[in-house]
């Protein structure tokens, strides 16, 4: 039920429990809260409904009495009702779990009464049944923030970075303290638990003494609202902090080095969660540039982290430039090694087998690895959908994901299944999401990524999620009005029937749209050089290595287009668990939105409709822009209900969503008919750009580009 009466007590967030800690700090953020009124600050937090309650809560912990703070600062229920948080042991909850029903939230620790105490109150914000019982898919919840020390952030569209400074001083402000406290809060609010606080592609300066002690002054701010904190570990650091010759990770030296570091980080931060590890992949450094192995590798840091408890994410995201077909490159390089890894790694892999494009089959390995822990990892930044510009929810594609069947166990083996323990017994279940926080007031640099954010968080709680659900709830925590003063003219069923369900059906349908105006039927990595961010089908220049180049990927040519993945080409397809081999395998029964990536076809081949392929992939990309010039549409039919900050943001970045979706039809139709030399079909709107004009800019800013982003 959405509340649409003027609240009795004006809601005043209360932030006794950690005064001691950060009184100053609290000041700030308790200060400054209104100026945030309308720039999206406030994310899915804007619970101001609040009527007097009393709770009673049996622990004094500092996150307990958080969960008291919580519940007290949203209540939305009948005023002068008393609440119970009880935490206590109940063997059929798990260590976040937590019961639910109208008086009491119940846990077995501290940070599942605060989840379960947020979870209470979104329910009562959107209506939901109040007694459940709830515990989480995955015992991590991470999100790896890819920010570098200098403050800038590796593929971040939200401004610099909320841990590091660009002059890099380690110097750290109330400011700073305050922010790091509602990101925690934020994060809490939606049952993440983790944080890696540096990029994976990792600078040795971060597990040097100073950065250390910066380190500790985050955890100690996230660690209040449950959250853990973890660091991305460059893999030649003995080399470059500790003057060793080598990094061999079975050299005794090494070895020696990678303890002590991480006693002193124990030391510093007696909880720490971890390392993250990027190694032989894109130039970093590995166990293979000394002839060992990822095994070797990852077992070296495990060791180092085991006293502690810590664990090793080491990524499967691994290829190089001589593999015939990179999407092939992670499962042959650790299936070898299924079981020869300590409990305490977990393999971490991208949801497909190549980068996080608007869609891929899902990675071979999930399911395949089945005496490796392994964990999922997403793409909460957009790198490959239109950065912070385009209105892409991207929930449906991580929902296509945990629901596909691997078939490793018999049907009903889903990626979602096969990562969080209920097939295979893994010590450790995690996943992981790349952040797309920032500096910016609205923290993803645009309202609509914020649902990105709120969807990573929920479905790694709770994998059986749907999308539709979530953005009902997202729509309606971030966009309901909130006081009498708020609200126009309008009832609560207008609201639902116009804005929710509209704003609703235009989320659940953007992923698709964005796969149908940028590369649909299977396409993928058609990207412009450099930024992800345009169309550059034909960007290839000579000193590029062509798995980074688009024409590696869409392999288009007189005779037709896509990458044969099957045994007569690249074997890729034989990765996968049977049915699904034959069934990729076989044209007549390859889903058509994986056509192109298992597959070359003729120009004139026919799907399922009766259409060629090349008159599909003109009527995908037709309605891909179709789809955001409707979405365009409805947005600004929808003015009365959004405060006109928001409104005007959402505007501006769908005009230039629709701009671009033109861009894209234009430049990969145009593209493509130099080699089917067949002609648009009769209904298609034609084109407005040149392919050479479209060749020669830059697609984000469409001013001229250098030359490297021309054809060779
Ligand atoms: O998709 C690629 C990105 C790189 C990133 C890499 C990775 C952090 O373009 O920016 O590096 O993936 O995931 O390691």
């Amino acid at each position: 039920m959405i509340i649409f009466t003027q609240p009795k007590a004006k809601a005043v967030f209360s932030f006794k429990p950690y005064r001691r800690l950060f009184s100053a700090a609290l000041f700030l953020l308790f200060s400054a809260q209104s100026l945030f009124a309308d720039n999206g600050h406030e994310l899915w937090l804007r619970n101001k409904q609040v009527n007097p309650i009393k709770v009673i809560c049996n622990n004094k912990s500092q996150t307990a009495q958080i969960a008291v703070h919580e519940l007290k600062a949203g209540w939305s229920g009948g005023a002068g009702e008393t609440v119970n948080i009880m935490i206590k042991t109940d063997r059929s909850l798990q260590q976040d779990g937590y019961k639910l029903s109208p008086h009491l939230i119940q846990a077995n620790t501290a940070t599942g009464a605060l989840y379960g105490v947020f979870d209470f109150l979104r329910r009562q914000q959107t209506g939901q049944e109040l007694s459940i019982t709830s515990n989480p898919s995955y015992q991590r919840r991470i999100l790896d923030h890819w920010d570098n020390p200098d403050g800038s952030i590796e593929r971040g569209y939200a401004g610099n970075s909320i841990f590091w400074r660009k002059e890099d001083s380690l110097t750290v402000t109330l400011d700073d303290k305050k922010l790091w406290l509602e990101y925690a809060r934020a994060d809490a609010s939606i049952g993440i638990n983790g944080a890696v606080l540096n990029n994976v592609n990792a600078s040795p300066r971060v597990l040097t003494e100073p950065y250390l002690k910066k380190v500790k002054e985050i955890a100690d701010v996230l660690r209040t609202y449950g959250i853990k904190t973890y660091l991305s570990a460059n893999f030649a650091s003995p080399i470059s902090l500790g003057k060793l010759k080598t990094a061999d990770p079975l050299d005794p030296a090494v070895i020696a080095w990678w303890n002590n570091k991480v006693k002193e980080i124990y030391k510093i931060i007696p909880d720490f969660g971890g390392f993250l590890i990027k190694a032989n992949s894109e130039g970093q450094p590995g166990p293979q540039d000394y002839k060992r192995t990822h095994v070797d590798g990852a077992n070296m840091f495990a060791d180092a982290l085991k006293p502690y408890g810590g664990i090793v994410m080491w990524r499967a995201f691994v290829y190089n430039a001589n593999e015939h077909d990179r999407a092939k490159q992670a499962y042959s390089e650790f299936m070898p090694f299924d079981g020869q890894f300590r409990s305490n790694v977990i393999i971490q892999v991208k949801n497909g087998p190549v980068d996080f494009q608007p869609r891929e089959p899902f990675s071979p390995l999930f399911g395949a690895l089945k005496k490796t822990a392994i964990m999922p990892e997403l793409q909460v930044t957009k790198e490959y959908l239109g950065e912070n510009i385009h209105l892409v929810f991207l929930a449906s594609m991580w929902e296509e994901l945990l629901k596909s069947d691997t078939y490793q166990q018999g049907a009903g083996s889903t990626v979602a299944h096969c990562t969080d323990g209920s097939i295979y017994k893994q010590q450790y279940t995690a996943i992981a999401g790349v952040s797309n926080i920032g500096l910016d007031s609205n923290w993803c640099g645009s309202n609509f990524d914020q649902a990105n954010w709120y969807a990573f968080g929920r479905l790694a709680w709770n994998n059986q999620l749907n999308s539709s659900q979530i953005a009902d709830e997202w729509i309606k925590l971030t966009f309901a009005p909130l006081t009498a003063k708020d609200q126009p003219a309008f009832k609560k069923t207008d609201w639902n029937n116009n804005f929710l369900t509209r704003v609703k059906n235009i989320m659940l349908t953007s992923r698709e749209a964005a796969v149908n105006y940028m590369m649909p039927l299977g396409l993928h990595h058609l990207f412009s050089a450099f930024r992800h961010y345009g169309p550059g089908p034909w960007y290839a220049p000579k000193n590029v290595r062509t798995d980074w180049t688009p024409p590696y990927y869409h392999k288009a040519a007189p005779d037709g287009i896509g990458f044969d993945r099957t045994q007569s080409g690249s074997g890729a397809i034989q990765q996968y668990h049977e049915p699904l081999a034959t069934q990729f395998s076989d044209l007549k029964t390859c889903p058509e939105i994986y056509l192109l990536w298992f597959h070359h076809v003729s120009w004139d081949f026919r799907l399922k409709s009766g259409a060629t392929v090349w008159e599909e992939l003109c009527h995908h990309y037709q309605n891909g822009v179709a789809s955001v010039r409707d979405f365009q549409k409805e947005w600004d039919n929808l003015q009365p209900y959004v405060d006109q900050q928001r409104f005007e943001e959402v505007q501006s970045k769908l005009r230039k969503q629709c701009h671009d979706a033109q861009v894209y039809k234009d430049a990969c139709l145009l593209y493509f008919q130099q080699y089917s030399k067949l002609p648009f079909p009769s209904d298609l709107e034609r084109p407005i750009y040149d392919l050479q004009y479209l060749e020669s800019i830059d697609p984000l800013t469409m001013e001229k580009a250098p030359v490297l982003n021309r054809r060779k």
